[in-house]
């Protein structure tokens, strides 16, 4: 074990340790926070400053050190201080840290662990990464956290624990930014790194890096637990104590809802949400008693909104963001970015102004900051929203709620619904930049159908176009595309054609010589017509604000869908212009027109939404054109409460493992942000793919809720069959259990069109109240009832009740390589149809059948609805919500339709049932109206 390495304790201390009075806890073997400002005599370059480290939750004392120019720093020996008798298991070292200059220039600047006076490991800022990081004796700087930080001039704190191994390599964890007033098993999973190496030390020294650099140090504790080096206060820190100074509660708080309360700094101005659906007047005044409160306040140009939260409460949503489940101690940029490969984290193309809370009860609250200016939500020490002070008052409103699943329908409630989608878009479906020309289109249809691997959409990217311009086809490649549809309907496959928001600045083509009659442009800060240059060269963008202009833009759609179109896709709709000064957009003072409830504005103000209102324009041409069909529209671009609009990918991921792990809490924290309809390029956007990151990743992607492989320009093939039989069979088998749980994921869609309920789930679901689920970054629900454990996934905590492992399509998933565990809740009944190649093939008289796992309480229940799949005569009545009950009677169970609400209610269904309990399956058939038995041998 380390210490019986025994090369820490030697020599007696160079400068001086402060070992504990005998009376402190024993657990406490160094610490150091300065107070004896006399002990440092040397040093031109080290003085002692009054006040200590002011970092968020963590109780400091004394006064703070700070180094500069000094390679050597300040040295302790460490002998005396780390007992050789019993020796601990495990060590912990803190510190408080803050580079002053500017990083670059800092060289390894830190605290550092030496053995025999050589550097064996160092904790602070690595100049090559410029992050936050580690470094280990052969120089290998690696950043702490999942997400590299870099070097800030602000005050962080470092844990490192050591785990001793008697038998090898000791086993490290670096956490950057702990939660102090949290246990460790508490922390969120992004704060930390873990590695092994070999570890042992004698000497601890700080460390300023080379020349020119200044770094402070405070509170440096090693101890044999959490808690004796992460001491908690309830000082937020130095920067939100200095904001809360200037803040000051709401001067208007209404309840606008049942336990929602609507919060406005001052008198409330007139204003447009975006978020919610409709206007919702005062209610009256706020419940008393209500938890959480706001603040508000202004500081040089920016406005603050503070929300105090207590340190157990578990932060999500905040949208599209990389990263962990968990938010606490994220800071997300809101101003939808064009982020190719996800080089920069935290900002993406969509904009989630909201907190999605749970407190250890299992109780939750969210809250909205209606706002849509650029804007940043820092959750390092409770909720910080800023935005510009420029920026007109805008309300904030707080949800409370008895569950999480309770938060997701009162969010709904506020901002609508997502529309019924088209059952074809739930299908899988084949993307690439681009599939050109038509007969390559041909080829990936029939090679689906040849090979038997379900598929429903294919996709046409921005190479079917004729020179980038937007609503035309390439002459060449695309002569006939209504022909081209028409090949791949006739398969059972669906189209969807992109289209970007900027228009080709190019007098005599027809779309821009319309928007420029109609000026419909965005205008620059002085009037003229903006012009930037995108995909087609200069491009002019239509000014969404303006509903004259939205009404123009929708029209574009009835000609387009004419050529056989099923569905829209709308990209680069941030927007994205490709101009490095103006940040990947346009410029901020260019100005929208405004119209109908919408003020005249500049870009800042309509940027995060410019994505939100084209594509709101975009299905209601679509509608308009078809009037009897469900519009399809995927945005890369939106807002809080874009899913009434459109569903969303998650952009330009990378053909890695890491962005294959990454976007599941994606996916999920998107979900719990209002969007249901989601999901990643799977196999990766930028990038090719290997055979078995494809193959894991199909595996997985089959359960999101919106399945569609993509991936870019001059990668190699990316269709399931491209990576060799093996990683077709997974793909297939994947894909196979999709379709054969189509009934059980239409049923989950319908569940969010009513009430909001998101159809990916994370894991703290199945039991609000189990805190251990909090922190799931990988295994999710679908629907309430189906669990997806990756094949990929750390083994990770489960619900307490066992839920049960099934088969779908004759898989193993305990001895399959890639394909996911996927267990059904102990209660639940899930409806499941024969496989098919395409929703098409989907109607009422295939076979249905019903996986029954019974609860403790020897009971199950479930839900199947079913439509026509696409039109509104659901709205008329003309669909079947059947609800099923299962319980045990004797050594039987009964498994009965116990009613059916719709005009599609039928007399008789033959039904095939599978009981699935700890001793295996069951099976039972019959009419399922009058009740089906399975027996016998059933677990008790
Ligand atoms: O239209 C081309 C691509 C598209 O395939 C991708 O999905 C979008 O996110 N588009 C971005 C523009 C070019 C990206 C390099």
């Amino acid at each position: 074990m380390l210490l019986n390495k025994s090369r820490i304790i030697t020599t007696a201390l160079i400068l001086f340790v402060l070992l504990l009075p005998a009376s402190a806890p024993a657990d406490i073997l160094f610490t150091e926070s300065f107070s004896d400002p006399a002990a440092y005599h040397d040093a031109e370059n080290i003085s002692i400053l009054p006040g200590s480290l002011n970092a968020k939750f963590h109780r400091e004392t004394g006064d703070r050190i700070r180094i500069q120019d000094r390679t050597h720093g300040v040295t302790y020996k460490l002998d005396k201080a780390i007992p050789s008798d019993p020796q601990p298991d495990d060590l912990y070292i803190s510190f408080c840290y803050r580079v002053l200059s500017d990083s670059t220039k800092d060289k390894f600047s830190g605290l550092v662990l030496y053995n025999n006076g050589s550097e064996v490991f160092g904790l602070g800022n690595d100049y090559v990464s410029q992050n936050y990081s580690f470094w280990t004796s052969d120089g290998q700087g690696i950043p702490i956290g999942e997400i590299p930080i870099p070097v800030d001039k602000q005050v962080h704190q470092i844990v490192l624990r050591i785990t001793a191994n008697p038998d090898g390599p000791e086993r490290i964890k670096v956490g950057l930014d702990p939660f102090c007033r949290r246990s460790e098993s508490r922390q969120p999973s992004h704060i930390w790194t873990e590695y092994e190496t070999e570890l042992a030390f004698d000497e601890l020294r700080l460390r300023s890096g080379n020349e020119n650099s200044v770094c402070e140090f405070d509170e440096i504790r090693i101890g044999t637990d959490w808690t004796s080096v992460t001491l908690a206060d309830n000082n937020p820190g130095e920067y939100i104590s200095k904001l809360t100074q200037q803040m000051a509660a709401p001067q208007t708080a209404n309840r606008i809802g049942t336990s929602v309360a609507r919060f406005w700094p001052d008198k409330p101005v007139g204003y447009y949400s975006f978020a919610l659906n409709k206007k919702r007047p005062p209610q009256g005044p706020v419940p008393s008693g209500w938890k959480l409160e706001p603040n508000f306040g202004t500081l040089d140009d920016k406005q603050y909104v503070y929300v105090s939260i207590p340190a157990e409460v578990d932060l999500y949503g905040t949208g599209e963001v990389t990263g962990s489940l968990m938010r606490n101690g994220k800071k997300i940029t809101l101003f939808n970015k064009d982020n190719y490969g996800y080089g920069e984290p935290d900002q993406l193309y969509q904009s989630h102004p909201w907190v999605f809370g749970v407190r250890p009860d299992g109780s939750a609250f969210g809250i909205v900051f209606d706002c849509t200016w650029k804007s940043q939500l820092d959750l390092r020490a409770g909720i910080l929203f800023t935005t510009t002070a420029v920026a007109p008052d805008f309300p904030v409103i707080v949800i409370e709620a008895d569950s999480p699943q309770q938060l997701m329908h009162k969010l709904a409630d506020l901002t609508g619904t997502m529309p019924m989608p088209p059952r074809w878009a739930l299908g899988y479906q084949q993307c690439r930049y681009s599939y050109f020309p038509d007969a390559r289109v041909r080829e990936v249809a029939d090679t689906f159908r040849a090979k038997q691997i379900p598929c429903d959409v294919i996709w046409f990217d921005i190479d079917y176009m004729d020179g980038f311009r937007v609503f035309t086809f390439d002459p060449n490649h695309f002569p006939d595309p209504a022909a081209t549809n028409e090949y791949i309907h006739n398969q059972g496959f669906k189209s969807v054609w992109m289209i970007d928001p900027g228009v080709k600045h190019d007098p005599g083509y027809s779309i821009y010589d319309s928007g420029t009659e109609a000026d419909v442009w965005v205008k620059t800060a002085v009037g003229d017509t903006y012009i930037g240059p995108v995909w087609p060269g200069d491009c002019v963008f239509p000014d969404f604000t303006s509903p004259a202009v939205r009404d123009w833009w929708a029209d574009l759609y009835k000609p387009f869908l004419a050529h056989g179109i099923d569905g829209v896709w709308n990209d680069m709709n941030e927007p994205a212009v490709f101009n490095d000064k103006t940040n990947g957009t346009m410029p901020l003072d260019n100005q929208h027109r405004g119209g109908g409830e919408l003020a005249p504005g500049l870009h800042i103000r309509y940027h995060n939404v410019y994505g939100m209102l084209m594509v709101k324009a975009s299905r209601r041409g679509i509608k308009d054109a078809r009037p009897d069909k469900r519009p399809f529209v995927l945005s890369r671009a939106n807002f809080l409460g874009g899913h009434r609009y459109a569903a969303t990918w998650t952009g330009d991921n990378n053909a890695t493992r890491k962005h294959m792990e990454l976007s599941i809490p994606m996916s999920l924290n998107l979900s719990l942000s209002g969007q249901p309809f989601n999901g990643p390029d799977i196999g990766g956007f930028v990038g090719d793919a290997t055979p078995e990151l494809w193959a894991h990743w199909i595996s997985a992607g089959a359960f999101y809720p919106f399945s569609r492989a993509h991936s870019a320009k001059d990668t190699a093939d990316q269709e399931p069959w491209s990576f060799g039989p093996e990683t077709e069979k997974a793909a297939r088998t994947a894909l196979q259990r999709r379709y054969r749980l189509m009934p059980y994921i239409y049923t989950a869609f319908r569940k969010a069109h009513k009430t909001g309920s998101p159809v990916m789930q994370p894991l703290f679901f199945a039991d609000p109240s189990d805190l251990s689920l909090r922190n799931q970054d990988h295994a999710f629900l679908i629907g309430p009832d189906l669990m997806v454990v990756p094949k990929w996934s750390a083994p990770g905590p489960m619900p307490k009740v066992a839920w049960q492992t099934i088969s779908l399509v004759g898989e193993d998933s305990s001895t399959d390589p890639y394909q996911c565990d996927l267990k059904v809740r102990p209660g639940s009944i899930i409806p499941l149809g024969p496989v098919v190649q395409t929703t098409e093939q989907i109607n009422r008289s295939l076979p249905l059948s019903l996986i029954v796992v019974l609860d403790q309480q020897g009971k199950a229940s479930g839900m199947l609805y079913e439509d026509a799949g696409d039109g509104y005569g659901y709205q008329k009545g003309q669909f079947c919500l059947s609800i099923f009950a299962a319980h045990r009677q004797g050594s039987e169970v009964i498994v009965q339709c116990t009613d059916q609400q719709g005009d599609w209610a039928a007399q008789k269904r033959l039904v095939s049932v599978k009981v699935v309990d700890a001793n295996g399956t069951h099976h039972g058939f019959g009419d399922i109206v009058s009740g089906v038995k399975v027996s016998p041998d059933i677990a008790p």
